[in-house]
């Protein structure tokens, strides 16, 4: 199926790029999330070299409860010396911006009843975003189900497991409003992913790239996921400890990506 996964233009940077090029040769790719509130440290840039070593295409760096920016940019700035792979901001609030990260998800919580999350933190910290150069990756983020963590701090109204037809009716509104990613994210230790249903049809409607997360902990997941229509299958559970990053990332890659 010929998908439009990109538009020529000036607004699309340099880590965007690199991730629809990633994508049209592999078919998917993954990438790992690191939250330095939970593994701290100097853990944080040891788990991202060996995930990058194993095959994530990019590192994001960010947590629902983070508030402490020095300990952001400590852990922006050891994770980038030491891989090679884009680092993308994955904000919870106005405290998840970085100057020394290469992109952040720039990114409206959809489905928040607070419109703190819908547009406000966004506007308190897109000026110091484009000050900073930070490449923008415009993102609808859609919860479904509870939620768990971010749910709960984002406020928001999660799209039931068995109602498909919001999550692509908001997907929809995601990439007609310009928004050129979108994630169904089902939080954190989520306990079932995201119903292949869900993406199935989710993918039927979209021609941006569909970003997946929560809850997956093994290759045979995300193959479904891709499967399914995801483009970009997150995790971050799976490596919160340095002990058997490459393993476990290894059997998603090996599950998603073409000619692995
Ligand atoms: C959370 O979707 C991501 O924002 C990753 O979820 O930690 O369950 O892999 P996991």
């Amino acid at each position: 199926m010929a998908r439009a996964l990109w538009r020529k233009s000036r607004l699309v940077g340099k880590v965007e790029r690199y991730i629809l090029d990633k994508i049209k040769e592999k078919r998917a790719i993954h990438m790992t999330l690191i939250d330095p509130q939970k593994t701290g440290g100097s853990d944080c840039a040891v788990i991202a070299e060996e995930a990058a070593t194993a095959g994530s295409s990019a590192i994001m760096v960010g947590g629902s409860t983070l508030a402490s920016k020095s300990d952001l940019d400590e852990a922006v700035k050891d994770i980038k010396s030491r891989v090679e792979v884009p680092v993308i901001l994955f904000p919870n609030d106005v405290a998840g911006v970085s100057r020394h990260a290469d992109a952040i998800w720039f990114m409206s919580l959809l489905n928040s009843r607070n419109t703190y999350y819908v547009i406000d933190a966004q506007a308190l910290s897109a000026y110091t975003i484009k000050s900073y150069g930070l490449e923008t990756l415009p993102l609808g983020y859609i919860i479904i189900g509870d939620g768990g963590t971010v749910g709960f701090i984002g406020q928001a109204r999660g799209i039931p497991y068995d109602r498909p037809e919001l999550a692509m009716a908001y997907s929809l509104a995601a990439q007609t409003l310009g928004m050129r990613f979108v994630y169904l994210e089902a939080g954190s230790g989520a306990k079932a992913p995201i119903p292949l249903d869900m993406i199935k049809l989710v993918r039927s409607q979209l021609t941006v790239p569909l970003i997946i997360g929560g809850g997956i902990r093994e290759g045979a997941a995300a193959r479904a996921a891709v499967e399914a229509g995801a483009d970009i299958i997150v995790t971050g559970n799976l490596v919160e400890e340095t002990k058997g990053v490459r393993e476990s990332i290894n059997d998603i890659i090996s599950n998603i990506e073409d000619g692995r």
